[in-house]
């Protein structure tokens, strides 16, 4: 049967939980089968494809192009991409949404973990040293996150685990008829 490819666009805050959303999503789309599934997660993207890029605004949006242009080709080959940036910029996701959209579909999920509870977790360290001053313009602290208006769907870690997202995030895509 003919399918059309789409592509899964996750934003929120660094520690915010897209990245463990995205993997068990990418592990329950290829056990299911039929269609490629292809990950882009930010700080992959980041090493491999936008290593000389910074995170002023216009290195970010250059940096969620890019991406967004890899997600289109998948989608437009009939392919599942996954993409877990922060993307802050409402401009940008409405860029690749509709470049997307063009070729298939696009389910916008903003994980809206709050900032407080990212920084809580800090798995990295990245906000105590973004608090300290030693990493400038991190999303949150000294670098705005504009909060999507109209996502397909909004997922909050504080309240619900990975697998339980990924639930949710299931039963959309079945209800929507890409899966
Ligand atoms: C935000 C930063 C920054 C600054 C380094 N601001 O949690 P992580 O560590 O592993 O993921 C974050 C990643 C963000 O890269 P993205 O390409 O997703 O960002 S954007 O969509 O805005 O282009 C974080 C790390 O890089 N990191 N410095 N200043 N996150």
């Amino acid at each position: 049967r003919h399918q059309q490819g789409f592509t899964v666009f996750f934003t929120g805050l660094s520690g915010s939980g897209k990245s463990t959303i995205a993997n068990v999503l990418h592990i329950k789309l290829m056990e299911m089968g039929g269609r490629p599934v292809t990950l882009l997660d930010g700080d992959v993207v980041r090493k491999n494809l936008s290593s000389e890029l910074t995170f002023s605004k216009e290195h970010r949006d250059l940096n969620i192009r890019r991406m967004g242009f890899v997600a289109s080709e998948i989608t437009k080959n009939g392919g599942i991409a996954i993409c877990a940036p922060i993307a802050p910029y409402a401009s940008l996701r409405r860029e690749v949404r509709e470049m997307i959209e063009a070729v298939g579909g696009f389910i916008e999920v903003h994980v809206s973990t709050p900032l407080e509870e990212c920084e809580r977790r800090d798995r990295k360290g990245l906000y105590a040293k973004a608090r300290a001053g030693l990493l400038k313009q991190f999303t949150g602290i000294d670098d705005p996150y504009e909060i999507p208006e109209n996502p397909e769907l909004r997922l909050d870690t504080t309240e619900i685990s990975a697998d339980e997202c990924v639930h949710q995030l299931l039963l959309k895509l079945e209800k929507q008829r890409y899966i």
